[in-house]
Formats: structure tokens, C-alpha cells, sequence
């Protein structure tokens, strides 16, 4: 993997923070409208066999941008999962509620990511995704999340066409109400980790990671203001940095203990 594709320490430390990163890979010129040509070709939604039905998407999620993205965040043998899902979020569509992917067996480790892929330039009209910074260490029950509307500090994932939006599988997201008058369209994929960090995976640089750690472990994201919040994920962030770069750090009740060996 060439090392400029991997991410930096700052990158990694914001990932672990926000929990969220994204990537725009370059793709050719015309790309990502043949990619909305596709899907708006498509008879019905194909569910699990989007990449068959648009090979096209190879190109996207084998980018060495994303795949270097991918590998820094899951380490190099990292695994693409068969379910992957194309989400249309169509004209006068109503807001999600807000949720976690999955089944509430969490974790302060990064197992699973998402890689949502947006083929059109989404404004705030479109429904973009939005996402909540730092809800990836709080693990929620949905009937309680679905009782939220606007959260302060939430991120609406207004991108350019091509971005891929990596997210940490516990992060808090929605769609939104698309108030336009054409769909949105997202792929979203996932990838999951297949062995425990032993050392960093990304352009690790030591010098760098202890001055970017304390100032980017210590940055308030989401709903600024809440102190004690913010004491309590401190330690969480630093336990997750650290896992990833190989140390062995308490394992925390419900997580994946075979991971950690
Ligand atoms: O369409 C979106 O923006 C998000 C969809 C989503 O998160 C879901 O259906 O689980
Ligand atoms: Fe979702």
C-alpha cells in the first residue's frame, strides 16, 4: 500500500474523536454520474448485490484513497462485508430518526466501519446524512434516540460528488428530509477489521502523534458544554488510540475480548 494513501496521526486522532473521516478519491471526469446513471437504471433496489448490479463501485471502494483510508483505520487485512445497501432517499421523504447501525453490542474499539459513498453533490435540501461527533462512544437505545430532533453540533454530510464518508459503526446518524425534487442517492458498504492492532496501520510518525494526541484527545466535538461528558470520553479516546496502535488496554464489560489478545 503506498504510504501516501494512509492516513496521518492527526487523522487517526480525529477519526478517533468525531468519529467520522472523509475521503474524496479522484476518480475520472464523468465518474459519479455514470454511477447515478446506473442506479436510476436499476428496476429495483438489489439490496445485497449492488456491486453486481453496479460494478462500477469496485472502483470506488478499491481506490487506493479509500482502501488506504480503510487499511489506517481496520489495519492492511481488512475485509469488505457482504451487506452493503444502496439508500435512496427520495423527494418529500421524511426525516429519520436518530439511530446506531447494528445490534447494541458496543465497544470502544474500531471493528466496523461504514463507508458511505455519495455520487451526487448533496446540498442542504437533498436529505443529506447527518451525523453526531463523538456518539460513537455512546451507545444508546434507539427507542430513546428516536425521541431526539435537532442535535447541537450535528454534522449534515453536505459533500461534493465522489466523497466517501467513513464512519465508525456506533456513530449516531440519520437521513433527513429531502425538501428537492430529485433523489439522493448513497451506497453505503461495510468493513470490518479481521485481527487486533499490534502496531499502527497508518503513516505513523511518533514525534508527530505526542504532540497532535493531547491537544486532538482533549478537543471538544458535538454538543460543546457539557463538561463532565466530555471528562468521561477522554478516557474512552485515549483507550481507543491506544488500541489501535497496538498497546494492550483494559477490556471494558461486552467487548470483544478476542480481539485484544
Ligand atoms: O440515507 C441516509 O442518509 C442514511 C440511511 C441510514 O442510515 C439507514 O437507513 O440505516
Ligand atoms: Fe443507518
Amino acid at each position: 500500500m503506498a504510504e501516501a494513501y494512509l492516513l496521518s496521526d492527526d487523522e487517526v486522532l480525529a477519526f478517533v474523536v468525531r468519529g467520522y473521516h472523509l475521503v474524496r478519491p479522484e476518480l475520472p471526469e464523468g465518474f459519479d454520474a455514470e454511477v447515478c446513471a446506473a442506479i436510476e437504471g436499476l428496476k429495483a433496489n438489489p439490496g445485497n448485490k449492488i456491486l453486481d448490479a453496479v460494478p462500477l463501485l469496485h472502483q470506488v471502494y478499491g481506490h487506493p484513497q479509500v482502501r488506504g483510508a480503510l487499511a489506517s483505520l481496520l489495519g492492511p487485512d481488512y475485509h469488505m462485508n457482504g451487506h452493503r445497501h444502496l439508500h435512496t432517499n427520495p423527494p418529500g421523504s421524511r426525516s429519520q430518526g436518530w439511530h446506531q447501525d447494528g445490534t447494541n453490542v458496543r465497544h470502544h474499539q474500531v471493528r466496523t466501519v461504514l463507508g458511505m459513498y455519495y455520487p451526487q453533490t448533496v446540498s442542504p435540501e437533498m436529505g443529506p446524512t447527518v451525523v453526531m461527533p463523538g456518539t460513537h462512544f455512546r451507545n444508546a437505545p434507539t427507542d430513546r434516540l428516536q425521541t431526539y430532533a435537532n442535535l447541537r453540533g450535528q454534522v449534515a454530510l453536505t459533500v461534493e460528488a465522489g466523497t466517501v464518508a467513513i464512519t465508525h459503526y456506533d456513530i449516531w446518524h440519520a437521513a433527513t428530509l429531502n425538501r428537492a425534487d430529485r433523489p439522493r442517492h448513497m451506497l453505503k458498504f461495510l468493513f470490518d477489521r479481521v485481527s487486533a492492532p499490534t502496531a499502527p496501520s497508518w503513516n505513523h510518525d511518533p514525534a508527530q502523534a505526542e504532540m497532535a494526541a493531547p491537544r486532538r484527545l482533549h478537543e471538544m466535538v458535538g454538543a460543546q458544554g457539557y463538561c463532565s461528558d466530555y471528562y468521561k470520553e477522554w478516557e474512552l479516546r485515549q483507550d481507543m488510540w491506544n488500541w489501535l496502535r497496538g498497546a494492550r488496554v483494559p477490556v471494558p464489560p461486552g467487548a470483544f475480548k478476542d480481539m485484544l489478545s
